[in-house]
């Protein structure tokens, strides 16, 4: 069997590279498709609290919400592979962001205008508390078009079945716009002049573009002649989402909110990076026209809601807590073939709160409070010296499966390195200056999924230089020694980003939550993230350890570390 899967292996391609019409973002296999292999038997890298299917191929979160208090995920799925094709949205619902209960996939192809799949998009809670749903159907002509759905049964919490309009498709690629750079449908939001708006993800040339469509009864949808947003030289922009942030507060705002008291954020995901960036601005009513706050990047060096691996994130407002949830898709960083051996690839990060920051100038995120649920076996470390090149075992947490916080205080900057003006990309900084490249005030920070000898380990660690009178801090994840497998095929890359708090006044603070195959690390109580995806051979199971680490010269403090091993979430299939 394993012959087979590596000879197909050899037929994965890029679709468009056989000119075939589809224009897909991802990776398309044919032959692998609809190939399901035997699922193995020993799983080392299945999550035990990231969301995760049964079996085969995910990707984008699609039209999260909550409805009548059942929270519900739906997302794109392959029913019969582990890579991606014959795309549905699978849907499951849970009371608590933690526990989920799987449905029948809610939309799946079914009339002419998506009968070649069901691709991503949105919910939107129209008048009565009513959800609709707007997504990407590709027709027999491979055209991207979107279209609507709204639930059979209103009654039913867990809105298990839905209906689609006769009037379908509703919006179409004419009048110029590239039938397969037309997709992705964000949350529509109501203006003060009573009509809905909501945008498409396209391209014109290598130019990404948010077009806008406007309506009075969210059936029949017209087209504004210039697009809410365009960016110049960033390729597709796939899954758009554009929602207000409060300025004064953390909590968060339904879609439709527009006073002077919010700030818009527009978030894009690119198709030719795989990165997302995001940029917050002001929503011009009058001309219906997002423009970025001034000196913001707008494009793929902007800011990011994560620098690791996290794509075709969506957010949705919660108004049971009055908060905005982020959802990201997290995808392999191994090989189609390591995916259709296992059987499953892909799986969803934790959802996040996600709010404005204080200085207006970047957003923060932090996993939504009801994870702690799964906290046990606490373990602390209180006020512990950090020598230069110690290495101290965190020990009495299952150290594959746990959520860990720690602080780390910085006596003296005065031996801090000097930073060079040159050094203006901190994920090529952070894979010059990994974690074992002997620095002055750091690296320092967790080994998390290492093995004994630590031969094994992915380290999340800050390191802080010198700018003329400010301090600069890098936190990097790096994951060039996450495995001892070293086939070319899996992904090592080294993440990294610069984390906007002054260790003058401020300590530095880290949280990873660790979970068999991926790492999720939030810097600065949420101001940088970075999710990873590793493979560990020997640091399985109870195989795993976890270590707080220092390989400065300069001597640091942990002021406070917590751990707790993570039960398991029920998953129920
Ligand atoms: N995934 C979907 C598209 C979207 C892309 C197809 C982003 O709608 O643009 O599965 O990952």
């Amino acid at each position: 069997m394993a012959f087979n899967v590596v000879w197909l292996i050899g037929l994965c391609s890029l679709l468009l590279s056989y000119g075939v019409h589809v224009e897909a973002s991802h990776k398309v296999c044919l032959d692998l498709q609809s190939y399901e292999h035997t699922t193995a038997t020993h799983q080392p890298f299945r999550t035990g609290y990231h969301f995760q299917p049964a079996k085969n191929w995910i990707n984008d979160p699609n039209g999260p919400m909550i409805y009548k208090g059942i929270y519900h995920l739906l997302y794109q799925y392959n029913p019969k592979g582990s890579v991606w094709g014959n795309i549905v949205w699978a849907h499951t619902t849970s009371t608590d962001l933690v526990n989920w209960v799987h449905h029948e996939p809610a939309i799946y192809p079914s009339i002419e205008s998506d009968i070649n799949g069901c691709w991503s998009g949105s919910t939107t809670i129209l008048p009565g508390a009513k959800p609709a749903i707007l997504y990407t159907g590709i027709d027999p002509q491979n055209r991207q078009v979107q279209n609507i759905a709204f639930p059979k049964n209103l009654s039913d919490p867990f809105l298990r079945e839905w209906t689609k309009l006769p009037q379908n498709p509703l919006m179409t690629p004419i009048d110029g716009i590239n039938a397969s750079s037309f997709r992705d449908p964000t949350t529509a939001w109501k203006a003060p002049d009573g009509k809905w708006r909501v945008i498409i993800g396209s391209k014109t040339g290598r130019r990404g573009k948010a077009i806008l469509y406007k309506s009075k009864d969210f059936i029949k949808w017209d087209r504004v002649n210039r697009p809410l947003h365009s960016s110049k030289k960033t390729g597709m922009w796939e899954c758009p989402d554009f929602f207000p942030v409060s300025v004064k507060s953390e909590v968060g705002l339904d879609t439709s909110v527009i006073t002077p008291d919010v700030k818009h954020v527009l978030k894009v995901s690119l198709d030719d990076t795989k990165h997302e960036y995001y940029t917050i601005g002001t929503y011009k009513l009058k001309k219906d026209k997002y423009v970025p706050n001034k000196g913001s990047i707008d494009d793929d060096s902007g800011l990011r809601y994560d620098y690791g691996k996290f794509y075709a994130s969506k957010t949705f407002f919660d108004n049971s807590k009055n908060r905005r949830i982020l959802w990201g898709w997290v995808n392999e960083s191994d090989s189609e073939h390591d995916a259709v051996k296992r059987g499953w690839a892909g799986v969803q990060a934790i959802p996040r709160n996600i709010w404005l920051d204080k200085s207006g100038k970047q957003l923060v995120q932090w996993p939504v409070e009801e994870i702690e649920k799964l906290h046990e076996k606490p373990v602390d470390l209180q006020s512990t010296e950090l020598k230069k090149g110690s290495v101290i075992e965190v020990s009495g947490v299952t150290a594959s499966q746990a959520d860990v916080e720690v602080s780390f205080a910085l006596s003296t900057l005065e031996k801090a390195e000097n930073m060079d003006p040159s050094w203006k990309n901190p994920q090529l900084l952070c894979s010059q200056k990994g974690a074992s490249v002997k620095g002055s005030i750091g690296p320092f920070g967790l080994l998390v999924l290492a093995s004994e000898g630590l031969e094994e380990q992915t380290s999340i660690f800050f390191r802080v230089f010198k700018d003329q009178e400010k301090y600069v801090v890098l936190m990097c994840s790096d994951q060039s020694r996450s495995s001892l497998r070293k086939d070319h095929l899996l992904d090592k890359t080294t993440y990294g980003a610069f984390l906007d708090v002054d260790p003058q006044h401020e300590e530095l603070s880290l949280r990873s939550l660790i979970d068999h195959s991926i790492v999720e690390s939030f810097g600065g109580k949420g101001k940088v993230c970075i999710t990873s995806r590793v493979y560990p051979e020997k640091a399985q199971y109870d195989k795993a350890h976890l270590y707080v680490f220092n390989n400065g010269t300069e001597n640091i403090r942990v002021s406070k570390l917590s751990a707790w091993s993570m039960k398991k979430a029920q998953i129920i299939y």
